[in-house]
Protein backbone atom coordinates (compact mmCIF):
# COMPACT_ATOMS: atom_id res chain seq x y z
CA UNK A 1 0.00 0.00 0.00
CA UNK A 2 1.46 3.02 -1.37
CA UNK A 3 -0.44 5.56 1.16
CA UNK A 4 -0.12 6.30 4.86
CA UNK A 5 -2.32 3.75 6.67
CA UNK A 6 -5.94 5.16 6.38
CA UNK A 7 -6.71 3.73 10.62
CA UNK A 8 -4.18 6.02 11.43
CA UNK A 9 -5.00 9.47 12.15
CA UNK A 10 -2.10 12.09 10.86
CA UNK A 11 -4.74 14.96 9.67
CA UNK A 12 -4.45 18.45 11.31
CA UNK A 13 -7.36 20.82 10.95
CA UNK A 14 -6.75 24.31 10.22
CA UNK A 15 -9.82 26.23 12.16
CA UNK A 16 -10.48 29.89 13.07
CA UNK A 17 -11.36 31.17 9.97
CA UNK A 18 -14.24 32.48 10.95
CA UNK A 19 -13.83 36.05 10.14
CA UNK A 20 -13.22 36.55 13.96
CA UNK A 21 -10.28 34.60 15.46
CA UNK A 22 -7.09 34.00 14.65
CA UNK A 23 -6.17 30.64 12.69
CA UNK A 24 -4.58 28.21 14.15
CA UNK A 25 -4.04 24.57 13.35
CA UNK A 26 -5.61 21.93 15.78
CA UNK A 27 -4.80 17.92 16.48
CA UNK A 28 -7.04 15.62 14.54
CA UNK A 29 -8.23 14.02 17.52
CA UNK A 30 -11.24 16.97 16.83
CA UNK A 31 -12.08 13.97 14.23
CA UNK A 32 -13.01 16.27 11.51
CA UNK A 33 -15.74 15.22 8.97
CA UNK A 34 -16.61 16.31 5.00
CA UNK A 35 -20.48 17.27 5.33
CA UNK A 36 -22.98 18.65 2.90
CA UNK A 37 -22.49 22.07 5.50
CA UNK A 38 -19.16 22.14 4.80
CA UNK A 39 -16.02 20.93 6.44
CA UNK A 40 -17.11 20.05 10.52
CA UNK A 41 -15.17 18.95 13.71
CA UNK A 42 -16.44 16.72 15.76
CA UNK A 43 -18.77 19.48 18.13
CA UNK A 44 -20.08 20.23 14.23
CA UNK A 45 -18.65 23.38 14.43
CA UNK A 46 -17.39 24.54 10.96
CA UNK A 47 -13.82 24.79 9.98
CA UNK A 48 -11.91 26.01 7.34
CA UNK A 49 -9.75 22.91 6.43
CA UNK A 50 -8.29 19.31 7.07
CA UNK A 51 -4.11 18.65 5.82
CA UNK A 52 -2.67 15.57 5.83
CA UNK A 53 0.83 15.03 6.10
CA UNK A 54 2.47 12.40 4.34
CA UNK A 55 -0.94 10.95 2.74
CA UNK A 56 1.07 10.23 -0.72
CA UNK A 57 4.23 8.37 -0.21
CA UNK A 58 7.64 9.54 -1.65
CA UNK A 59 7.42 7.50 -4.73
CA UNK A 60 4.11 8.43 -5.96
CA UNK A 61 4.88 11.74 -5.62
CA UNK A 62 8.15 11.47 -7.48
CA UNK A 63 6.17 9.66 -10.31
CA UNK A 64 3.77 12.36 -10.60
CA UNK A 65 6.58 14.98 -10.51
CA UNK A 66 8.14 13.19 -13.47
CA UNK A 67 5.24 13.86 -15.22
CA UNK A 68 5.47 17.66 -15.30
CA UNK A 69 9.32 17.41 -16.30
CA UNK A 70 9.27 14.93 -19.11
CA UNK A 71 9.24 15.91 -22.79
CA UNK A 72 5.67 14.15 -24.04
CA UNK A 73 2.31 13.50 -21.82
CA UNK A 74 -0.69 12.59 -23.05
CA UNK A 75 -2.27 15.64 -22.58
CA UNK A 76 -0.27 18.83 -23.55
CA UNK A 77 0.12 21.58 -20.52
CA UNK A 78 -1.51 23.61 -20.82
CA UNK A 79 -0.74 27.68 -19.46
CA UNK A 80 -3.18 28.85 -17.39
CA UNK A 81 -1.98 32.09 -16.29
CA UNK A 82 1.81 33.86 -16.00
CA UNK A 83 3.97 30.97 -15.24
CA UNK A 84 1.02 28.77 -14.33
CA UNK A 85 0.79 25.69 -16.19
CA UNK A 86 -1.80 22.70 -15.96
CA UNK A 87 -1.60 19.22 -16.89
CA UNK A 88 -4.74 17.24 -17.60
CA UNK A 89 -8.13 17.52 -20.08
CA UNK A 90 -8.90 21.47 -19.79
CA UNK A 91 -12.24 21.91 -18.43
CA UNK A 92 -12.96 24.85 -20.44
CA UNK A 93 -12.29 23.06 -23.48
CA UNK A 94 -14.26 19.81 -22.17
CA UNK A 95 -17.46 21.80 -22.25
CA UNK A 96 -16.60 23.46 -25.92
CA UNK A 97 -16.57 20.04 -26.91
CA UNK A 98 -19.77 19.03 -25.89
CA UNK A 99 -19.31 15.57 -24.87
CA UNK A 100 -17.86 14.64 -27.67
CA UNK A 101 -16.13 11.64 -28.54
CA UNK A 102 -12.61 13.73 -28.64
CA UNK A 103 -13.50 14.60 -25.07
CA UNK A 104 -14.00 11.51 -23.90
CA UNK A 105 -10.51 10.07 -25.64
CA UNK A 106 -8.45 12.69 -23.71
CA UNK A 107 -10.03 11.84 -20.58
CA UNK A 108 -9.30 8.60 -20.76
CA UNK A 109 -6.16 8.62 -22.30
CA UNK A 110 -5.16 11.11 -19.30
CA UNK A 111 -6.75 8.32 -16.97
CA UNK A 112 -4.51 5.71 -18.32
CA UNK A 113 -1.48 7.48 -18.07
CA UNK A 114 -2.31 8.47 -14.41
CA UNK A 115 -3.01 5.12 -13.58
CA UNK A 116 -0.09 3.77 -15.31
CA UNK A 117 2.28 5.91 -13.66
CA UNK A 118 1.40 5.68 -9.98
CA UNK A 119 1.25 2.13 -8.34
CA UNK A 120 -1.84 0.43 -8.13
CA UNK A 121 -4.06 1.24 -6.18
CA UNK A 122 -3.02 4.63 -5.38
CA UNK A 123 -5.79 6.64 -7.05
CA UNK A 124 -8.54 4.84 -5.27
CA UNK A 125 -6.99 4.80 -2.00
CA UNK A 126 -6.80 8.88 -2.23
CA UNK A 127 -10.65 8.46 -2.98
CA UNK A 128 -11.56 6.10 -0.37
CA UNK A 129 -9.36 7.59 2.10
CA UNK A 130 -11.65 10.93 1.81
CA UNK A 131 -15.09 8.86 1.82
CA UNK A 132 -13.83 7.57 5.28
CA UNK A 133 -13.79 11.55 6.50
CA UNK A 134 -17.15 11.89 4.63
CA UNK A 135 -18.58 9.29 5.89
CA UNK A 136 -19.79 7.69 2.68
CA UNK A 137 -19.32 4.77 1.15
CA UNK A 138 -17.16 6.09 -1.61
CA UNK A 139 -16.18 9.31 -3.45
CA UNK A 140 -17.36 8.87 -7.19
CA UNK A 141 -16.07 10.12 -10.50
CA UNK A 142 -18.10 12.80 -12.24
CA UNK A 143 -20.68 11.72 -15.08
CA UNK A 144 -23.10 13.12 -16.88
CA UNK A 145 -24.34 12.33 -20.25
CA UNK A 146 -21.79 9.39 -20.33
CA UNK A 147 -19.04 11.58 -20.39
CA UNK A 148 -16.41 11.24 -17.04
CA UNK A 149 -15.18 14.49 -15.89
CA UNK A 150 -11.52 14.63 -15.28
CA UNK A 151 -10.51 14.04 -11.60
CA UNK A 152 -6.92 15.40 -11.21
CA UNK A 153 -4.62 17.90 -12.36
CA UNK A 154 -1.27 18.53 -12.39
CA UNK A 155 -0.18 22.33 -11.76
CA UNK A 156 3.43 23.92 -12.25
CA UNK A 157 4.06 27.36 -11.07
CA UNK A 158 7.25 27.97 -12.82
CA UNK A 159 9.58 31.12 -11.15
CA UNK A 160 7.24 34.74 -10.52
CA UNK A 161 3.85 32.44 -11.01
CA UNK A 162 1.08 33.06 -8.57
CA UNK A 163 -2.62 32.64 -8.10
CA UNK A 164 -4.68 36.13 -7.07
CA UNK A 165 -6.96 36.37 -4.14
CA UNK A 166 -10.45 34.57 -5.05
CA UNK A 167 -13.04 32.25 -3.29
CA UNK A 168 -14.53 29.96 -5.96
CA UNK A 169 -18.39 31.28 -5.01
CA UNK A 170 -16.70 34.49 -7.28
CA UNK A 171 -16.37 32.39 -10.15
CA UNK A 172 -20.45 31.19 -10.15
CA UNK A 173 -21.26 34.43 -9.42
CA UNK A 174 -19.22 36.04 -12.33
CA UNK A 175 -20.07 33.33 -14.65
CA UNK A 176 -17.45 31.78 -15.15
CA UNK A 177 -17.43 29.66 -18.60
CA UNK A 178 -18.16 26.20 -16.47
CA UNK A 179 -20.83 27.96 -13.91
CA UNK A 180 -22.97 27.38 -16.56
CA UNK A 181 -22.00 23.70 -17.62
CA UNK A 182 -24.69 21.42 -17.38
CA UNK A 183 -22.11 18.65 -15.96
CA UNK A 184 -21.98 20.85 -12.69
CA UNK A 185 -25.45 22.40 -12.50
CA UNK A 186 -26.28 18.64 -10.95
CA UNK A 187 -24.15 19.99 -7.49
CA UNK A 188 -25.10 21.38 -4.62
CA UNK A 189 -24.36 25.19 -4.95
CA UNK A 190 -22.10 26.38 -3.12
CA UNK A 191 -20.53 23.99 -2.40
CA UNK A 192 -17.01 23.66 -3.53
CA UNK A 193 -13.90 21.91 -1.55
CA UNK A 194 -10.52 22.46 -3.29
CA UNK A 195 -8.50 19.12 -3.07
CA UNK A 196 -4.21 19.83 -3.11
CA UNK A 197 -1.73 17.30 -3.06
CA UNK A 198 2.18 18.95 -2.21
CA UNK A 199 4.40 17.45 -4.83
CA UNK A 200 7.30 19.76 -4.56
CA UNK A 201 7.40 22.82 -2.80
CA UNK A 202 9.48 26.42 -4.79
CA UNK A 203 13.09 26.90 -3.35
CA UNK A 204 10.76 29.80 -0.93
CA UNK A 205 7.08 31.65 -1.61
CA UNK A 206 4.86 29.46 -3.80
CA UNK A 207 2.58 29.12 -0.23
CA UNK A 208 -0.95 28.65 -0.28
CA UNK A 209 -2.29 31.76 1.65
CA UNK A 210 -5.84 31.60 3.40
CA UNK A 211 -7.28 34.73 4.67
CA UNK A 212 -9.98 35.16 7.30
CA UNK A 213 -12.41 36.08 6.08
CA UNK A 214 -15.76 34.48 4.11
CA UNK A 215 -16.81 35.40 0.55
CA UNK A 216 -18.34 38.05 -0.24
CA UNK A 217 -15.78 40.50 1.79
CA UNK A 218 -14.94 44.19 0.12
CA UNK A 219 -10.75 44.83 -0.62
CA UNK A 220 -10.61 46.46 2.59
CA UNK A 221 -12.30 43.72 4.72
CA UNK A 222 -9.40 41.44 2.92
CA UNK A 223 -6.96 43.66 3.30
CA UNK A 224 -7.37 44.15 7.40
CA UNK A 225 -7.90 40.28 7.75
CA UNK A 226 -5.98 37.64 9.46
CA UNK A 227 -3.48 36.05 7.03
CA UNK A 228 -2.19 32.57 7.20
CA UNK A 229 0.18 30.74 4.86
CA UNK A 230 -0.01 27.09 5.47
CA UNK A 231 3.22 24.77 5.32
CA UNK A 232 2.06 21.86 3.13
CA UNK A 233 5.20 19.40 3.20
CA UNK A 234 5.32 17.34 -0.32
CA UNK A 235 3.12 14.31 0.24
CA UNK A 236 0.37 16.33 1.98
CA UNK A 237 -2.83 16.59 0.94
CA UNK A 238 -4.86 19.97 2.22
CA UNK A 239 -8.79 19.89 2.03
CA UNK A 240 -10.16 22.89 2.20
CA UNK A 241 -13.50 25.40 1.86
CA UNK A 242 -12.22 27.18 -1.23
CA UNK A 243 -15.78 28.12 -2.49
CA UNK A 244 -15.81 30.34 0.74
CA UNK A 245 -12.83 31.43 2.34
CA UNK A 246 -10.53 33.76 0.04
CA UNK A 247 -6.93 32.11 -0.50
CA UNK A 248 -4.07 32.66 -3.06
CA UNK A 249 -1.09 31.55 -4.05
CA UNK A 250 2.48 33.83 -2.96
CA UNK A 251 4.55 34.35 -6.09
CA UNK A 252 7.00 31.49 -7.13
CA UNK A 253 10.83 32.35 -6.21
CA UNK A 254 13.30 29.63 -7.57
CA UNK A 255 12.24 26.33 -8.49
CA UNK A 256 8.93 25.26 -9.27
CA UNK A 257 5.85 24.61 -7.50
CA UNK A 258 4.02 21.10 -8.43
CA UNK A 259 1.10 19.90 -7.01
CA UNK A 260 -1.83 18.06 -7.96
CA UNK A 261 -5.52 19.32 -7.35
CA UNK A 262 -8.83 17.86 -7.61
CA UNK A 263 -12.30 19.70 -6.17
CA UNK A 264 -14.68 17.80 -3.82
CA UNK A 265 -18.65 18.26 -5.15
CA UNK A 266 -22.28 16.66 -3.55
CA UNK A 267 -24.77 15.80 -5.44
CA UNK A 268 -27.64 18.27 -5.23
CA UNK A 269 -29.52 15.88 -3.18
CA UNK A 270 -26.16 15.26 -1.12
CA UNK A 271 -26.46 11.72 -1.84
CA UNK A 272 -23.54 11.41 -3.29
CA UNK A 273 -19.94 13.14 -3.17
CA UNK A 274 -17.95 13.45 -6.58
CA UNK A 275 -14.01 14.48 -7.33
CA UNK A 276 -13.59 16.14 -10.34
CA UNK A 277 -11.06 18.65 -11.73
O1 LIG B 1 -2.46 25.69 -5.73
C1 LIG B 1 -2.98 26.08 -4.69
O2 LIG B 1 -2.41 25.97 -3.59
C2 LIG B 1 -4.34 26.71 -4.66
C3 LIG B 1 -5.12 26.45 -5.85
C4 LIG B 1 -6.43 27.05 -5.71
O3 LIG B 1 -6.59 28.25 -5.77
C5 LIG B 1 -7.56 26.18 -5.43
O4 LIG B 1 -7.40 24.95 -5.39
O5 LIG B 1 -8.63 26.69 -5.23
Amino acid sequence: MELTDTTKAPELMLTGLSGHTNISVVDASENPAITPGGIVDSEGRKITGILFPGFLSHNSVEKLINITQAETAPVEKQQQFDGVFGWGPNLWQLQALNNSHEARESVKQWDNYINSVLPSGVPESILSRLALVAKKSAVQRLVSENFTMPWITLRVMKNGGYLGTHAHLEFYQKGMPYADSTVLSNLLPGFELSCLLMLQNAQSGGRLKLYDAAYPATPDELAQAVQKEIEMPAGSLLVFDAAHVYHEVTPVVGSERITAGFWLSYSKDKAELFAWS
